[in-house]
């Protein structure tokens, strides 16, 4: 028997569909059990040399952006690793952007966690070299306070474009089922070095996507290797959180009508009012059909 056949809860039953042709069980498994999962590059069901441009696509758009010469991250110095951000924003920089935030892989999971209305927030580098400093442990879900229950609000959807063979890479670590706590760190909680919670580290192949519901702690751990490490974070988020970018109204509508799926995940926010009037009228429905399923 599969329930998902009986077209009794819409909203859920195409994800379980995808979830089992992409072969992503052990993942959704592991988003429930642990808050985050990694999934390796043979399932991400990415294009031929997907990796590569993307990862050529950040150093290029973060030496555009800085006026510093990275070349390639395998060799290059610590010193030309970014000490400041300035790496939002980068979906018309190269279309291999729009690639990694509309992967069916990517939106299958995040569908799962955030519903099928999720909205595309964000993307950006990490470039961290050797020396790269360590991050405190924190939750990305800001501003959800304890209350909120243990639904994702928003997830991290990172996709990992060198190699993490060992802590050394200065990785992501988590805390194993820290999405429960449903609240951010507190600050004598933060210090990664000094807690009292197991951790483990990220590790993973160039091409793998780590994702994790936003509630669940992590932080990173300094570099100790030489080359750079290379990663492109993007957020999503359930209709009634605020992105970091609002990408409708921004991104070309050429762009759009090329991607229908990027068209879908930008979503139609209803808040805020840009009009003193209200919203159109379609702006509102999907907001309130949100509500009504953690699916929806
Ligand atoms: O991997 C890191 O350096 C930290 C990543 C992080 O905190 C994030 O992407 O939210
Ligand atoms: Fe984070």
């Amino acid at each position: 028997m599969d329930i998902a056949d009986y077209g009794t809860s819409p909203h859920v039953d195409p994800l379980i569909k995808d979830i089992e042709a992409f072969g992503l069980m052990k993942h959704v498994i592991e988003l429930e059990a642990y808050g985050m999962t990694v999934v390796p590059p043979e399932t991400m069901r990415s294009s031929d040399g997907f990796i590569h441009r993307l990862r050529g696509a950040i150093v290029r758009a973060y030496e555009k952006r800085s006026g510093v010469t990275v070349g390639d991250p395998a060799t290059a110095p610590a010193s030309v690793a970014p000490r400041t951000g300035n790496g939002w924003d980068l979906i018309e920089e190269d279309e291999v952007f729009v690639e990694a935030a509309i992967n069916p892989v990517v939106l299958t999971l995040v569908r799962w966690l955030c519903g099928q209305s999720a909205i595309f927030g964000g993307q950006t580098w990490i470039i961290k070299g050797e020396g790269g400093p360590p991050l405190g442990l924190h939750s990305d879900s800001h501003g959800i306070p304890p209350g909120a229950g243990t639904i994702a609000h928003m997830c991290n959807a990172s996709w990992i474009c060198t190699d993490y063979e060992s802590a050394e890479d200065g990785s992501t670590v988590f805390i194993p089922g820290s999405h429960r706590y449903g609240r951010a760190t507190l600050p004598h909680e933060a210090n990664l070095a000094a807690t009292g919670f197991k951790t483990f580290p990220l590790i993973g192949k160039a091409g793998s996507l780590a994702i994790w519901n936003g509630a669940t702690w992590h932080g990173s751990v300094p570099r100790t290797k030489p080359g750079l490490r290379v990663t492109l974070v993007q957020n999503y988020f359930r209709p009634y959180m605020r992105t970091m970018i609002n990408y409708r109204g921004k991104i070309s509508p050429q762009l759009l009508q090329k991607f229908p799926e990027l068209d879908r995940v930008i979503g139609k926010p209803l808040y805020p009012y840009d009009d003193p009037q209200g919203p159109e009228p379609s702006r509102i429905a999907p907001l309130m059909r949100a509500g009504t399923d953690p699916f929806a």
